[in-house]
């Protein structure tokens, strides 16, 4: 009998503990319920919030958009996912080349996280091949992603003002040793609406190599590139490098810093000694008939431009060209904010043109590029705040605009390791074109002529 209401009782237990663990099972599947509804919602609101902002930055930017850049910001790539929204490829009808655009003031509504999930895909992107060799875009850029770093010139010039740097005499061959303060205030002194009258600075060494001239090792600026994922990845030593270094002052491949004044007409009279002097005749009268005044040319052209060049490591039989990532920032002297400022006008060949542009190569590509027999390149302006990539077997020219300090190195991508066959471009016989910053104006007759 006992035994008959002790059984009663464990099965009423039984079931009262049943019953408790199912509501505790049904509150804890509402409670998830609940906490998948808030995400979505929260999802939904950033989205919604993400959209109002990036139609508010574009509205912002209205005046200072063109329709074409208006339609690369439209035009979404798709991917399958949500990065998708942030890519842009643009076709470029004249050239035939392709350019992959992203936004800063897209991106900065993204988290730590997304982003690092971005500039991976970005980049997987930016520098994918096909067939090996040939990278689909001509160019890369990240438009205003420099904006978190210090203007360059600023910082190296406050902080490590005796850091000895070479100076060109504009328009001269002459080269002049001084520290980065004195080269701080000659461009002050004689800056302008957008370019210098002082010369170039040549590049100096971030990391201190053994190679480079000039330069010292400051880790507390290589610290701060690495704050940005595109950079932290494509450093010399990032992630996607193949190098393993001991330490970043071992680097071959950069960072290096150079200053460019801009192209622009210089008066005659602003030159230090003008190649224009001629030599005084004894008939004044003569003179004047057969060579007027008004013909004297008061001001002439300086060309602030590289040569078309593919970046590479190694020389001769080891040349291999690489892929070069660099970084604007314009020197203004926080002058007037009239919209992202244009510093380089770039031409890129696509890199599965290489040997075809090598042969071609007669031609200065800014007297003006046509689309010549097959070859495609894109042409495109670099801003302030810009990051660029160029995958290797680009072969590019410069033309520096408006005054702009650069920073840039070469990657050693761990996908470019050759394995199994190599591939088949060959390098431009004249390897010395091929420096990561031609640091001299070309003269107009040999602007953009790659020998062979
Ligand atoms: O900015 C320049 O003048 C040259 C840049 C360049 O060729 C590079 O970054 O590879
Ligand atoms: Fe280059």
């Amino acid at each position: 009998m006992a035994s008959q209401v002790d059984l009663q009782r464990l099965i009423r237990e039984k079931t009262k503990r049943e019953r408790k663990e199912e509501r505790k099972r049904r509150e804890e599947r509402e409670e998830e319920r609940k906490r998948t509804e808030e995400r979505e919602e929260e999802r939904k609101r950033r989205e919604e919030e993400r959209k109002r902002k990036e139609l508010t930055a574009e509205k912002q930017l209205l005046p200072f958009l063109s329709h074409q850049d208006i339609s690369i910001r439209r035009s979404h790539l798709n991917t399958g996912s949500w990065t998708g929204h942030f890519l842009h490829e643009e076709l470029q009808a004249n050239g035939g080349g392709s350019v992959l655009h992203a936004y800063g003031d897209e991106l900065s509504f993204l988290d730590a996280a997304e982003m690092d999930v971005f500039a991976q895909e970005f980049l997987k992107l930016a520098f994918s091949e096909k067939p090996r060799g040939a990278a689909l875009y001509a160019l890369a850029v990240v438009h205003g992603a420099a904006h978190f770093l210090p203007d360059f010139l600023d910082y190296f010039a406050f902080n490590f003002p005796n850091t000895p740097v070479k100076m060109e005499i504009l328009g001269k061959k002459d080269i002049e040793t001084t520290t980065i303060a004195n080269f701080h205030s000659q461009v002050s002194r004689t800056y302008c609406s957008g370019t210098y009258r002082s010369g170039p600075m040549r590049q100096i060494s971030l990391v201190g190599a053994v190679d480079e001239e000039v330069g010292d090792f400051f880790p507390e600026f290589l610290d701060m590139l690495e704050e940005s994922p595109f950079l932290k990845m494509t450093l010399p030593w990032g992630s996607l490098s193949s190098l393993k270094l001991s330490c970043r002052s071992q680097s071959d491949d950069g960072p290096i810093l150079w200053v460019r004044p801009g192209e622009q007409m210089v008066p005659t009279a602003d030159l230090q000694k003008s190649p224009f002097k001629r030599r005084r005749s004894m008939n004044e009268i003569k003179n004047l008939h057969y060579l007027p005044r008004a013909s004297e040319p008061r001001e002439v052209l300086y060309e602030d431009r590289t040569k078309a060049h593919a970046d590479h490591v190694g020389q001769s039989f080891d040349w291999k060209s690489t892929a070069a990532v660099g970084l604007l920032k314009a020197v203004s002297f926080r002058e007037g904010n009239n919209g992202p400022r244009v510093t380089k006008d770039v031409v890129c060949f696509q890199a599965g043109d290489f040997n075809e542009v090598v042969q071609r190569l007669q031609l200065d590509l800014y007297e003006p590029p046509c689309p010549r027999e097959g070859v495609r390149y894109v042409r495109t302006r670099l801003c302030h705040d810009d990051i660029y990539f160029i995958p290797r077997n680009v072969i590019h020219q410069f033309k520096t605009v408006s005054a702009v300090c650069s920073l840039a190195w070469h990657i050693r991508l761990k996908q470019y390791q050759s394995c199994g066959r190599r591939h088949i471009l060959t390098p431009p016989r004249d390897t010395t074109l091929s420096l990561i910053c031609p640091t001299t104006a070309s003269p107009p007759a040999e602007t953009a002529r790659l020998s062979h």
